[in-house]
């Protein structure tokens, strides 16, 4: 049946059918996102009689389960998006990047995610430093990263470990003196490599001094900086991504809006001073020669006019109610291209959005060259398979991320780029999701570094990967730091044991990837000469460290120095073209990485099983491989990941 066009005047309505919504950008990315959670595939909508149903027959068929103020939150959004960002495209390479004009930087670049907590102690304090970051730049350098991404460093209460800032242009007193922060940078660049700093402007921490002024004094110029409402009740049934309400009671009937902890504070965006400050601040970091910003939860920032009562249902699929009047706030496209006209453009500084809950349609409209708004986004839809969230005790299956890495490798389109990255510091080792055991986890440690950097887009390695350091084996809740699990376990432990509480918040904890950095095999793996550190792990530092695989040419360091050097090398690993093939093949990834001048083939094995591939073509030279020994002529071993060049 032909789907009746129902767009009146060139808006959704509820009368609009769900083929109509989903060829709107974000209504698209909306319903894949809805069909994920469910786990149900989208072709539902694309090809199956779900495509016809209507919003209101919807709305019926969930007896009012939705209320009206999510369809009408559903609807400003898609109504506020109608535009199609750029010609739908399968994988190109950069048409004209190599002849006319040089691609930028970060289009080829590796980057170096470091939690400066825990990458290196210099005065036995036990909490990681700038000093002891510097130490380590010739270790980055001969590793062959390119750019480093600096988590915070400013003067903060550490409420969220340095996601809490009190003070954008000062440096907090555990890790150093603005002076150090000033060394450091000069010292990256020596190197000839770049450094991005974490951008927390979504919020501030409360003792930020725009806070206590604002608290303080109601006629302040920074009391609209925030979102204060008076009243009896909370102003709105928004929740907390660390659990609770999103609004704290302050005396006096006052409250204050906190998407995370208590002490993190939601800037008011849609104040003109407040824009112009944060202006300011991003200039200032770029004058002393800052190469960009990593945006945190940067599609945050603009909240929906009168802060509107998030949807229950969505809530509970989404797990924090209220999120879809912020995720992708009404001004949020005016607000990032104001930072970059204003603040990146004029210094050619870089900007990476993190930007969660944001699909491809929409990551295209904040991406796209001629947007002029990021230069690239994080995607989370990668890191837990459908259905699940990180703190499930499951085993991630790879294939997921295969169909993930093909859909984006061949619908993103020419004018957008990938990051490609599986750890960070808010997600559990991506190998100890896959291999929980650690059964084969160096083997799988070196096919996922294969894959992540030879997929196309600009890959983001986050400190210990290079050596395939994996979840801690935490014994107890007292070991923990990450305020995220900490709040989650107090809330859990009021409906079930603390045994049961603490096992749930362990497959998830963001602490598994904030244990210090396994530099050798002794006390504290390295990190510090002190006598304590602020966080330990579970000594795994005997069994995987820098010292010791430095030594090793089969270590996952040594593959990872080998591979960084030959994507110097061939910059059509960030540049050229992507073709995947043996795309029906349960546990088989196999893909051409390609250019005018050169052909590279990649084949893993996802799975822990010998696979069949069958004969290769003889001009296929193997370069490396996750195993030593060369591999059997037809068979593929657990996790065994080739890179072969096609000799024409
Ligand atoms: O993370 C935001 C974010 O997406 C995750 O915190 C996620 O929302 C949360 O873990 C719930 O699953 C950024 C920073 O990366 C994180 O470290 C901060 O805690 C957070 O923002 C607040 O600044
Ligand atoms: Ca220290």
């Amino acid at each position: 049946m032909k789907v009746r066009r129902s767009i009146k005047g060139g808006r959704l309505t509820m009368d609009s059918h769900l083929k109509e919504v989903w060829r709107n950008p974000a209504g698209q990315d909306i319903l894949k996102k809805v069909c994920l959670q469910m786990n149900v595939p989208a072709g539902v909508i694309v090809k199956g009689p779900l495509g016809n149903l209507t919003l209101r027959n919807l709305d019926k068929l969930t007896r009012g389960k939705l209320s009206k103020g999510f369809f009408d939150a559903f609807l400003s959004i898609l109504n506020e998006n109608w535009e199609k960002p750029i010609v739908q495209g399968r994988d190109t390479a950069e048409k004209g990047e190599g002849e006319k004009a040089a691609a930028p930087w970060w289009k080829t670049a590796v980057f170096y995610q470091i939690y400066p907590r825990s990458f290196c102690d210099s005065n036995r304090d036990g909490i990681g430093d700038l000093p002891g970051i510097i130490s380590k730049l010739d270790y980055l350098k001969d590793l062959g990263v390119d750019a480093l991404w600096l988590s915070p460093v400013y003067d903060s209460p550490n409420d969220d470990n340095g996601y809490d800032i009190r003070d954008y242009q000062n440096i907090m007193e555990e890790f150093g003196k603005l002076e150090d922060m000033e060394r450091f940078i000069s010292e990256v660049h020596k190197r000839g490599m770049r450094l991005i700093m974490d951008l927390v402007i979504n919020h501030t921490s409360d003792e930020h001094k725009w806070f206590k002024e604002a608290l303080k004094n109601e006629d302040s110029p920074y009391r609209d900086f925030y979102f204060f409402k008076k009243g009896k009740e909370r102003p709105n049934n928004w929740t907390s991504f660390f659990e609770g309400s999103a609004w704290r009671y302050f005396e006096e009937d006052l409250w204050a809006l906190h998407l995370f902890s208590s002490k993190q504070m939601d800037l008011n965006w849609d104040n003109e001073a407040l824009r112009s400050q944060v202006i300011s601040m991003i200039r200032w970091w770029l004058e002393k020669g800052v190469d960009g910003f990593r945006m945190d939860v940067i599609n945050y920032i603009s909240k929906r006019e009168g802060l509107p009562n998030g949807d229950e249902t969505i809530g509970q699929m989404m797990g924090y109610t209220g999120i879809e009047h912020y995720f992708y706030g009404p001004k949020l496209h005016q607000y990032l291209h104001q930072i970059r006209m204003e603040a990146f453009a004029p210094f050619d500084a870089f900007s990476v959005g993190e930007t969660p809950g944001i699909g491809m349609e929409m990551a295209k409209k904040l991406t796209a060259r001629s947007r002029q708004e990021l230069d690239l986004i994080f995607n989370f839809d990668h890191l837990e398979t459908p259905g699940h969230t990180r703190y499930d005790n499951y085993r991630y299956d790879l294939n997921y991320l295969k169909r993930y890495m093909i859909d984006w490798m061949e619908n993103y389109g020419p004018q957008c780029h990938m990051s490609l990255f599986w750890d960070n510091h808010d997600n559990p080792r991506m190998i100890s999701k896959v291999d929980p055991e650690g059964l084969y986890r160096f083997k799988l440690a070196k096919m996922l570094m294969l894959v992540q950097l030879t997929l196309k887009g600009t890959p983001f390695l986050y400190q210990g990967q290079e050596i395939g350091m994996c979840n801690q084996n935490f014994t107890s809740i007292e070991q923990l730091r990450d305020i995220e699990a900490k709040n989650r376990y107090e809330k859990l432990c009021e409906t079930m044991t603390a045994e049961e509480a603490f096992l749930n918040v362990l497959s998830g904890t963001r602490d598994h990837a904030r244990v210090p950095m396994q530099w050798e095999d002794g006390a504290f793996g390295g990190f510090t000469k002190g006598d304590s550190a602020w966080m330990e792990g579970d000594g795994d530092y005997w069994n995987c460290n820098v010292e010791g695989q430095w030594e090793d040419d089969n270590s996952v360091l040594q593959f990872t120095r080998r591979l960084l050097a030959l994507r110097r090398e061939y910059p059509l690993f960030g540049l050229g073209r992507f073709r995947a093939t043996n795309q029906s093949r349960k546990n088989l990834f196999t893909y051409y990485r390609y250019d005018k001048d050169t052909v590279f083939y990649v084949e893993c094995n996802l799975g822990q099983k010998p696979l069949y591939v069958g004969k290769r073509p003889g001009n296929f030279i193997l370069i490396t491989s996750s195993y030593c020994q060369e591999s059997v002529e037809k068979m593929l071993k657990p996790y065994e990941a080739n890179l072969y060049r096609v000799v024409r």
